[in-house]
């Protein structure tokens, strides 16, 4: 939750055909734009050092950088993401992690993850076994964190994209979840701030050195947050919502 630095990468036109699970209107390039850049100016107010990568036209998800590599406090895990056109993202990624990181750990096929399904409290991760984020990449992230004396366990998705969709930590013991993540066994141990149906969008918000960044738009879950930080900024994240994107997807942050 203190983390300094993030690491994002500008949308590129090539957006409008990012994976979506609905059939909706695209997103519109320029608003996505402009959002990215209320995103980055969010982070930045909260005192990290943001790093802007430029955009990859070839690859129209490549804006969710979160997917594509864990970082942890004593490695980077470089993922293998499970949508077929998502899997050479990782590669540029590699390039820039890899200076800055004295160890970079890989994901092996058949092993398939996406980073949105990585939800890190302390040193325990928990992984969502989604669409995307399979058995052998759980049982290979949980080796590789051991290996550094972390821990990981392993939550079944059902009804959204990825874990952190759904579930995302604003303390080490107060998560904000939504739908099938409100009472779920796994979570007992915290305190969870439950996001109403019509806020579902609610649940993926980044915490950060007090401050909380959650998504425009969901006023009750905002008033339920409000106790919990110094202060609350709101970004819209509207366009990237359109393919399936929220605010921790947009940054890798360490
Ligand atoms: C995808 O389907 O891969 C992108 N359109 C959305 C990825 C969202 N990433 C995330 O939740 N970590």
């Amino acid at each position: 939750m203190n983390f300094k630095q993030a690491i994002v990468r500008r949308p590129g036109r090539s957006i409008v055909a990012g994976l979506s699970l609905s059939s909706g209107e695209p997103p519109v390039y320029e608003k996505a734009l402009e959002q990215h850049r209320h995103y980055v100016a969010a982070l930045t107010t909260c005192g990290v050092t943001v790093r802007e990568l430029d955009p990859l036209e070839e690859y129209p998800d490549s804006t969710f950088v979160e997917d594509v590599a864990v970082l942890t406090p004593h490695c980077a895990v470089m993922t293998r993401p499970g949508a077929a056109s998502r899997k050479n993202e990782v590669s540029s990624m590699a390039q820039t992690l890899t200076p800055i990181f004295s160890a970079v750990e890989t994901i092996n096929p058949p092993g398939t993850l996406d980073g949105g399904d990585i939800l890190q409290i302390g040193s325990h991760f928990f992984i969502g076994q989604s669409q995307r984020t399979n058995r052998s990449a759980a049982q290979q992230f949980i080796a590789i964190v051991e290996k550094y004396g972390m821990r990981g366990s392993t939550v079944t998705v059902n009804d959204v994209l990825h874990l952190k969709t759904g579930v995302t930590a604003i303390s080490t013991s107060t998560l904000v979840a939504a739908g099938e993540f409100i009472d779920h066994p796994a979570f007992h141990d915290f305190e969870v701030i439950p996001v109403g149906r019509n806020e579902e969008g609610a649940a993926n918000c980044i915490a950060c050195h007090g401050q909380i960044i959650m998504p425009a738009g969901f006023p009750e879950t905002r008033e339920k947050l409000r106790p919990f930080a110094t202060d609350i900024i709101e970004v819209d994240i509207s366009e990237f919502a359109k393919i399936d994107g929220g605010l921790t997807c947009l940054s890798l942050r360490f």
